[in-house]
């Protein structure tokens, strides 16, 4: 089932998700919906908060070489807790709580990520390049913290310019 996408300036976004306890059915279902609302969406990354589901869980699911996703290629992150860092890069993001919206933000070129799967068994994941940026990007929300909040100043205003402009269009 497609679930309703929050999108900026909904309060929800802020908030601080919360330790998933229980890996049951009602989790993997939630994962399924967010699969469906992602692809359908068009979207690489989706966290729980942004389908209004305040848990630290989040997918990711990249396409290939030649811009197919696969859904067996999905990657679910329960509970992640980065260990270490490494390098700098920069990459334009984008966000479907932010529609229409992409800015250039500086990431940890290079983590090591502990996280949980839907059955609750702990993984470790090696994570670099556009993986990496993603994984950044969604537990970035499961601490109530959206890519434009990472801006300067100056871009921050262009942001809140566009976002003003936008809404005056749709009135
Ligand atoms: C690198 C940077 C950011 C991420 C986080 C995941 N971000 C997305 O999946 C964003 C997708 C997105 C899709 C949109 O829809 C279309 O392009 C049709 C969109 O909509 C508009 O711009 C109108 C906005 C964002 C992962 C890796
Ligand atoms: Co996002």
């Amino acid at each position: 089932m497609r679930l309703p996408i929050v999108t900026y300036p909904d309060k929800r976004l802020k908030a601080l998700s919360g330790e998933v306890t229980v890996f049951d059915a009602l989790l993997h279902e939630l994962l399924d919906n967010m699969y469906e609302t992602m692809i359908a969406s068009n979207g690489i990354g989706l966290a729980a908060i942004q389908v209004a589901q305040p848990i630290r869980a989040l997918i990711i699911n990249l396409p290939d070489e030649e811009g197919v996703q696969h859904s067996e290629a999905t990657l679910e992150v329960i509970n992640p807790r980065i260990e270490v860092v490494e390098g700098s890069t920069y990459y334009q993001e984008g966000c479907l709580s932010v529609p229409g919206f992409y800015e250039d933000v500086e990431r940890h070129e290079r983590l090591r990520l502990r996280y949980q799967d839907r059955f609750g068994n702990e993984l470790l994941l090696e994570a670099e390049g556009l993986l990496s940026i993603a994984l950044q990007h969604e537990m970035d929300h499961l601490d109530g913290k959206l890519f434009i909040e990472k801006l300067s100043y100056a871009r921050r205003k262009k942001f809140e310019k566009e976002y003003k402009k936008n809404q005056k269009s749709k009135s």
